[in-house]
């Protein structure tokens, strides 16, 4: 039945492709398209995710026109225990297939990279070189004119920390509490594409399918590997031919074959390998499983929450550009969170025609700006998307609550949730209250104070949000309107992200179905996720900052972008951590047009205290919460966040703010006082302090120890460096 689908869905891709080559399809307010799910099923998720590239229609403007076909690298997948719809292939750009597991789930992906890289000539690899440099291709062409230049990466940039590499990619699920390590939620990996020779691949689906059966049913019966010889032989030994074949057969500098030995892929292998360390490369397809930890096992420290969390491409130097070309896709973890939901709005005798009706809300921003086969997609940023389609309907009847679970996988822009428009007399509307941040519920208090009727909240790249959404009992069309920005405190014109079109059927909703307003049906807070307490181990400082351009990185070039005055270097470890130690974090930014957004892997964190330097009361001088440019002390802030905090695992670090200095306090550097020295800059006989914005963070690096990242969830920033390798180690024992 799984090969039937799989050769049925083929089919389809091929035919409707050809269709959509013809017509670009980008007109806005279609209905919302809902993407097929891979579900688990007796206690296993078990599914293939494919990358695969096509000609896709891509938006480049708010408006949605121009439309153009471009080449898209996109994931597409199909779940091996039971038939799903056949993939949607209708020539629109779409998420990767929601993944829905269950707490205490084993989760099996069959990743399978079949790119054709001669779709995408001047993407360049580590073995790979191209024409030029690994990052240096100011040269590149454009494919519709190959006599025209252009230059696309900033040329100050130096590898890794470039834009390349793009037809390698990996996993990365975002939001889980599961292992950094191996077979897990590991982002180290390289998976290059399947060696292709006419159409033939290598290795084929059908092989890898046969040999990830076996790793499956081992991960099943010990847990993820922890050596790469407890895998098939046949696997390792095949992908080790298929490395050497890789690296004997690689174009440089546009010659195959000529791969210069310390390029080649196969020896770092064998270098890990020697030291019984996980290698970091393979070729065509890689057998993602773990186990999706629950606390009622008693197994473990941590569990993991139920809730809205997602997953994407991770590849250090294609990460913006994988996700902008669609790489993304929800991963719902259910449990006694959204069956406590599901059962207060259950259909009963009294209550017709309720049951709650879920949305999933895959935010993207599609773009393929940093794609060199991209001449017409420059210019402004990308439009928002909703499941792959432009300002999208969502049908609600009258009365109706509805559970939307929103994920802002966009690359760049924060998604800030403003209004609803107003119809009728009574300027009747939808309304919503927020449930849940980050894949992680509220407690009732937040509930309360924080998932209030159409309180605003601004989801940063990365950031979820799960809403209860109410429709007015009149009918009409109700637009969803957004702020984009970059920006801790969003200004500008709002946007229709969707609209909500109320509609009544024969089925009426009776009585009309409302918010929860009572502490006893609001999904119990499990025990694990109580605020965090008892001895802090250790406390760390995190700088974000944008180096000017008239500063380190040179006069007119692109700005660096560092982490505590570094950039990632791909194997240094910056921060190690004890397993079960408890850290505090204060996590700065210097950037004062860019609210870095932190995320950090495989642990989330609470949110104890936040200081945005300019909000109205902290640059008005009169006002109490001053923070005054001569005094660090006043750089703080003003009201404090009371407990219970929230979790979080993305967080937008509040952007810094510049004064000058009267020229009373000082002229030059050297005469600036001490406590401000550190944050001022003086040209021309004019200072000018920068107040950095921060927040604090508390986290436990619990149950999982290993390497694994944190980094900008702006994602170019990311793969220009502003990335950190972590690692949990053992504790010795006291
Ligand atoms: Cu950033």
């Amino acid at each position: 039945m799984r090969r039937f689908l799989l050769i049925a869905t083929v089919v389809v891709l091929s035919t409707v492709s050809a269709y959509a080559q013809q017509q670009p399809i980008c007109a806005p307010g279609r209905d919302l398209l809902t993407v097929p799910e891979i579900k688990s099923k007796n206690g296993k998720l078990q599914g293939v995710v494919m990358l695969s590239d096509e000609q896709r229609s891509l938006a480049s403007a708010a408006t949605g026109s121009p439309c153009n076909l471009q080449q898209l690298r996109f994931f597409w997948g199909y779940s091996t225990q039971d038939p799903m719809t056949p993939w949607p292939h209708t020539g629109d750009i779409l998420p990767g297939p929601t993944l829905r597991a269950h707490i205490g789930d084993m989760v099996e992906i069959a990743f399978l990279n079949q790119v054709n890289t001669s779709n995408f000539p001047n993407t360049l690899d580590q073995g790979e070189q191209g024409k030029t440099g690994p990052c240096d291709i100011s040269t590149a062409t454009r494919t519709n004119n190959p006599n025209q230049t252009r230059q696309i990466y900033p040329r100050n940039d130096s590898y890794p920390n470039c834009l390349h590499g793009s037809s390698t990619a990996n996993l990365h699920f975002h939001g889980t509490h599961v292992t950094p390590s191996t077979t897990g939620d590991n982002v180290l990996l390289f998976i290059r594409p399947a060696l292709r020779s006419g159409n033939t691949l290598e290795p084929s689906t059908d092989f890898v399918m046969q040999q990830f059966g076996e790793v499956f049913k081992q991960c099943e019966a010990y847990g993820s590997p922890q050596q790469w010889s407890q895998l098939p032989a046949t696997w390792t030994d095949s992908q080790k031919q298929l490395l050497q074949k890789y690296d004997s057969t690689a174009p440089y500098k546009g010659v195959n074959g000529a791969l210069p030995a310390d390029m080649k892929l196969w020896p770092r292998n064998e270098a890990r390998l020697a030291k019984n360390q996980w290698p970091q490369y393979s070729v065509g397809a890689y057998p993602y499983c773990f186990k999706v930890p629950d606390y009622a096992s008693g197994q473990v420290k941590m569990g993991q929450a139920p809730g809205t969390h997602w997953y994407h491409a991770h590849k250090h130097g294609s990460t913006a550009l994988n996700v902008g070309n669609g790489m993304t896709g929800a991963f719902i973890i259910e449990g006694p969170y959204d069956e406590s939901l599901r059962n207060f709005y259950k259909e009963t005798a009294t209550h017709h025609n309720w049951g709650l009706r879920e949305q999933v809300l895959v935010i993207q921003q599609l773009e393929t700006a940093l794609n060199l086969l991209s001449p017409t997609n420059r210019g402004g940023p990308a439009p928002l998307s909703v499941n792959g389609r432009l300002t999208p309907v969502v049908s609600m009847k009258p009365n109706q609550v509805q559970l939307w679970r929103i994920v802002n996988t966009s690359s760049r822009n924060f998604v800030e949730f403003d209004s609803f428009t107003k119809h009728g007399q009574g300027g009747q509307s939808v309304s919503w209250r927020q449930i849940a941040q980050d894949g992680v519920q509220f407690s009732y208090p937040n509930y309360q104070r924080i998932g209030t009727v159409n309180g605003k909240f601004n989801l940063a790249t990365g950031n979820r949000a799960d809403l209860l959404v109410k429709a007015p009992a009149q009918e009409g069309d109700y637009a969803l309107q957004v702020v984009q920005s970059v920006s801790d405190l969003p200004t500008g014109t709002a946007t229709i992200l969707l609209t909500v079109r109320v509609k009544a059927d024969d089925k009426k909703i009776d009585p009309p179905m409302d918010f929860i307003v009572q502490e006893n049906d609001f999904p119990k807070f499990p025990a694990f996720l109580a605020d965090i307490t008892g001895p802090i181990h250790m406390k760390r400082d995190l700088d974000f900052d944008t180096t000017p351009s008239s500063g380190r990185s040179g006069k007119g070039q692109m700005p660096l972008h560092e982490i505590n005055g570094k950039l990632f270097d791909g194997h240094d470890v910056d921060q190690t951590m004890f397993l079960d130690s408890t850290e505090e974090w204060t996590i700065s930014n210097r950037t004062i047009n860019i609210a870095h957004p932190f995320h950090i892997h495989v642990n989330p964190f609470q949110i104890i205290e936040v200081f945005q330097p300019n909000t109205a009361s902290a640059k008005d001088p009169a006002n109490p919460c001053y923070a005054d440019p001569t005094k660090p002390a006043t750089w703080k802030p003003c009201t404090k966040i009371t407990p219970p905090y929230v979790w979080w695992d993305v967080f937008a670090i509040p952007t810094a703010r510049q004064d000058a200095l009267p020229s009373t306090v000082c002229t030059e550097l050297d005469k600036c006082p001490a406590d401000i020295k550190d944050f001022t800059a003086c040209s021309s006989g004019t200072c000018t302090v920068t107040i950095p914005g921060y927040f604090k963070e508390r986290s436990r690096y619990v149950d999982f120890t290993g390497q694994y990242v944190l980094h900008c969830h702006i994602l170019a920033h990311e793969d220009r460096g502003m990335m950190e390798l972590v690692q949990v180690i053992p504790a010795l024992p006291s």
